[in-house]
């Protein structure tokens, strides 16, 4: 579909379509001279701003970002409702192994399926355009678009070297070993293991 009949179609009504992590500068680099990177004393991916579209109902599940880099994520059109957890809290989210993903439906939480959520305090709040939130390395995030919205994202490397290499190592986890499992033992059976291990790991919590 075209980008200009995607904009359309978001403005026109509900629609779960989403773009995740569109790199608009590929296709016209002139955008980039519409913002600068704000001195904040973190190593900006200064190749890596993206585009995040959606329409009214859009939404995007509980994760944390794969590499480990923090985000400022900017909205500029639209509202969207975000919920934060902190990195500590993977076990209480039935976090899947070798994932930064859970089972769990944000928008209507199973608290009889998933009980440890009970126990932990996230954050939640309502982005407007002009708002930018810092999503920390490693922290859970919830997106909900309240309206259909485009926001704009520019990502930081963690500080240390450690940190940027078990982002690394998350990758090559989720990448190239969870997806060998799921090719091996076929992708409902290995779904189904990771979340019998999300729930043991939880209990122990
Ligand atoms: O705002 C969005 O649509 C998603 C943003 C997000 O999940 C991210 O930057 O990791």
């Amino acid at each position: 579909m075209p980008f200009g009949e995607y904009l359309d179609l978001i403005q026109a009504g509900p629609t779960p379509l989403r773009m995740f992590l569109f790199n608009v500068f590929k296709h016209m680099p002139q955008l980039r001279e519409d913002f600068s990177y704000p001195e904040l004393g973190v190593t900006f991916l200064k190749n890596h701003p993206f585009l995040f579209v959606g329409g009214q109902d859009a939404y995007v599940d509980i994760h944390y970002d794969l590499d480990h880099s923090h985000v400022f994520l900017t909205q500029m059109t639209g509202t969207k409702r975000v919920i934060l957890y902190g990195s500590e809290n993977g076990r209480h989210l039935y976090q899947h192994p070798l994932t930064v993903s859970c089972n769990i439906d944000f928008r209507n939480p199973d608290l009889e399926r998933y009980p440890k959520l009970k126990d932990i305090h996230g954050y939640e709040c309502i982005l407007e355009p002009g708002d930018t939130i810092f999503i920390p390395s490693r922290w859970w995030h919830f997106i909900e678009y309240s309206t259909a919205g485009i926001s704009l994202t520019l990502r930081a490397l963690p500080e240390t070297w450690p940190a940027r290499a078990a982002g690394l190592a998350s990758i090559i986890k989720l990448k190239v070993i969870d997806q060998y499992l799921g090719k091996m033992i076929g992708e409902k059976k290995w779904y189904q293991m990771k979340e019998d291990w999300a729930h043991a790991r939880a209990r122990k919590a």
